[in-house]
């Protein structure tokens, strides 16, 4: 393949922690890669930190935004930002260290063959999630299987937000009736890149909880992911 320009969106709230040690692994990968951080004004000084580095680093930029106002919001103005340069590849990955860098030549490869690829936790019948309650795994496993039936998208991790998008696909998806947040976000994605008849596959990961800070994501979004399988289903 041709050199791809690659960008990263990557969204933080209260991830200060965290930032040093992913910019590390980033940089000691063999690939470059630009990176967005979409900030949504964390109070622990996250934005700070990112503007320190964004000094430093020529391929470090940060979108600021007011408050708080979830995943998608964040994403979409990220995708929006993304789109003004000449991206050829937009990845998203979380700031949590949940998502290694070291995958991220994986989804490179795995583009050459299709317009979206999904980091995959549940691939070839495994599961490969490291520290999580078994809790949340069943919630993620469940939500996943009602998804995929409800949908018919071809995927084992409907849900992931490890993923990368030809910038193709995300010039035809039209951002201002994107309805989700959370992780149906990724559901909503996913399935309006299919309907426009992208070829989405995916590579498999290991994701690994989070060490340091909180999950944002609570139980309201997995009762909205439920929700939005069907509302795609019946608006499409
Ligand atoms: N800008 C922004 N980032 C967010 C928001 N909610 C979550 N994030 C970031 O999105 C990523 C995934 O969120 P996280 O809480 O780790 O979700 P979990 O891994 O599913 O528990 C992390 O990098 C968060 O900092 C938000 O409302 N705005
Ligand atoms: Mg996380």
């Amino acid at each position: 393949m041709p050199l791809m320009n690659k960008l990263i969106v990557i969204p933080t709230y209260n991830e200060k922690e965290n930032i040093p040690k992913l910019l590390e692994k980033i940089f000691n990968l063999e690939d470059s890669f630009d990176l967005l951080f979409v900030d949504d004004n964390s109070p622990d000084g996250t934005g700070k930190l990112l503007d320190e580095l964004a000094v430093k680093y020529e391929n470090i930029k940060v979108l600021h935004r007011g408050k708080k106002e979830g995943l998608g919001p964040a994403y979409i103005a990220g995708f929006k930002e993304a789109l003004k340069g000449d991206y050829d590849l937009i990845f998203e990955m979380d700031a949590d260290l949940s998502h290694h860098p070291r995958f991220l030549n994986d989804f490179v490869n795995k583009a050459d063959q299709a317009d979206l690829v999904i980091g995959s936790r549940y691939m070839n019948n495994r599961i490969s999630v490291v520290n999580w309650p078994m809790k949340r795994l069943i919630l993620s496993r469940t939500a996943n299987s009602y998804v995929r039936i409800v949908t018919g998208l071809p995927l084992t991790d409907t849900t992931s937000g490890f993923k990368c998008f030809h910038r193709e696909v995300l010039e035809a998806i039209d951002f201002d009736k994107v309805e989700a947040d959370g992780y149906s976000f990724q559901v909503e994605m996913n399935y309006k890149a299919m309907k426009k008849g992208f070829k989405l596959a995916e590579v498999p990961i290991v994701f690994y909880d989070r060490v340091k800070g909180k999950s944002k994501l609570d139980k309201r979004i997995f009762w909205e992911g439920i929700w939005i399988a069907w509302n795609l289903k019946l608006r499409s």
